[in-house]
């Protein structure tokens, strides 16, 4: 018995027991992977202050100060109707947003302190609930992003790298904070219907704590076997996930720090980024990357093989700045005319390269052409293909050498990126 126990014990602070996903979650991986677009939504108090999500770490406001704001916060112009029929209208296929931030403030109507949307602010009203209506009706699937880290709960203690200054006691009950928080994701996955997923973040703050992510994922699983596990904790992913993340990287590369170094295993994968550099609303933040950067990066995360999360921050009144409005739509627009190039694809034959990359579905290859001047191609290995066109159709000329390629490409160029359609033989 006591060999048991011990052995139990030693699993659970390793994280390590197996892990056998149900066929439910087999299948919601592989809609993940058809979707490849989502629209990541960062809202919560600190848009008040309208700058950033992390403000309250930055500004080193303590916990007392930090409480002023949700009395300022009264989104009454927020629709979740119009949210979900912007991330529609962009080509997004599902919606990832903060439940919980950092901060630790709910934005849903949790029963297990005061410390959220309904209960301390003169909104009252829970707008996870009426986006997951919405979503549900418009036929877009949702996420939760739920920091495990907490810069407002006295529990979370002892404290990590971050939340040094919050001026919180210096005690509390680490055990007691991870009930807290699953206690949290059972309302999460308990009112809000079929959820996607949720998305963590945050573990990177206390590397060493034992963070009961067994139990806590086996919690999620139980309550909703098809729901997807991910977190952000810029490691290889641990037994009970169901997706790898990157935040503002392709997988594989790590140039913002981020990011796991590699891609490991064969796990769904997702990368997420912002419109200008900021997740939560930030006013003053005007560095924003054109629409052609950002379609360019989702077709570069599907050539990855991954699903590009675009993040959008709402601001205090709850409507959406005009700015990633006009990006999204265009996004949209260019997402109808290629989509059959993104959606339902897999990473092709030919992994990313700098000119380019491919994707593919079981019949068909498609090549990417983003950054190529020359009027000729040679692609290696791209396999047994023929009948080269563009999407319209039109015929591109080919000759092929094995399995390479030497594509003549046409002389109107499409500026952000010539998709070239090939039949697999
Ligand atoms: O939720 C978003 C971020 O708040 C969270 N993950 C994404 C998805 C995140 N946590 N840590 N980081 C991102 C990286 C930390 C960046 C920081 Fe900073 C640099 C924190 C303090 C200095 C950026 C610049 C945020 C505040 C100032």
């Amino acid at each position: 018995m006591k060999l048991i126990a011990l052995l139990l014990a030693a699993a659970a602070t390793l994280g390590a027991q197996p892990y056998t996903p149900t066929p439910e979650n087999l299948k919601a991986r592989e809609w993940f992977q058809d979707a490849r677009f989502g629209l990541f939504i960062h809202w919560g108090v600190y848009s008040v202050l309208e700058d950033g999500e992390w403000v309250m770490n930055v500004r080193k406001m303590p916990v007392s100060e930090y409480e002023q704001l949700p009395p300022r916060f009264n989104p009454t112009k927020f629709n979740a109707a119009e949210w979900v029929s912007l991330a529609k209208a962009a080509g997004m296929k599902y919606i990832t947003i903060t439940s919980k931030h950092h901060d630790g403030f709910a934005m849903f109507a949790t029963r297990q302190n005061k410390w959220n949307i309904v209960d301390a602010t003169p909104f009252k009203r829970d707008p996870l609930k009426e986006l997951a209506e919405e979503c549900r009706k418009q036929g877009i699937k949702l996420f939760f992003y739920h920091s495990q880290l907490d810069w407002h709960h006295p529990d979370y203690f002892p404290r990590g790298r971050t939340g040094q200054t919050t001026g919180r006691p210096e005690s509390g009950d680490f055990d007691r904070y991870l009930d807290f928080m699953d206690a949290q994701l059972t309302e999460l996955l308990t009112n809000y219907g079929p959820i996607a997923g949720i998305w963590f973040d945050g573990m990177w703050d206390k590397r060493d704590a034992n963070w009961r992510i067994d139990q806590t994922y086996r919690l999620i699983h139980r309550l909703q076997p098809a729901a997807l596990v991910g977190s952000n904790h810029h490691l290889k992913p641990f037994p009970g996930e169901d997706f790898q993340m990157f935040e503002k990287d392709l997988p594989g590369k790590n140039t913002a720090g981020h990011s796991a170094e590699s891609v490991i295993g064969t796990l769904p994968l997702e990368t997420c980024d912002t419109i200008n550099k900021a997740w939560g609303y930030n006013a003053k933040d005007k560095s924003l990357k054109s629409t052609k950067d950002l379609i360019q990066y989702v077709v570069r995360a599907a050539g990855y093989g991954a699903n590009f999360l675009l993040n959008v921050g709402p601001k205090p009144d709850g409507t959406i700045q005009e700015e990633f409005t006009v990006r999204l739509r265009e996004i949209g627009k260019w997402m109808g005319a290629h989509g059959e190039s993104i959606y339902s694809t897999r990473g092709g034959p030919v992994g990313p390269r700098n000119w380019g990359v491919t994707t593919q579905t079981a019949t068909k290859v498609y090549v990417h052409v983003l950054d190529w001047q020359d009027e000729l191609l040679a692609v290696p290995s791209l396999g047994k293909v023929n009948n080269a066109r563009l999407l319209n159709g039109q015929k591109v000329e080919m000759s092929a050498s094995g399995t390479s390629v030497l594509f003549r490409l046409p002389a109107q160029r499409d500026g952000i990126d010539t998709v070239i359609v090939l039949d697999k033989q």
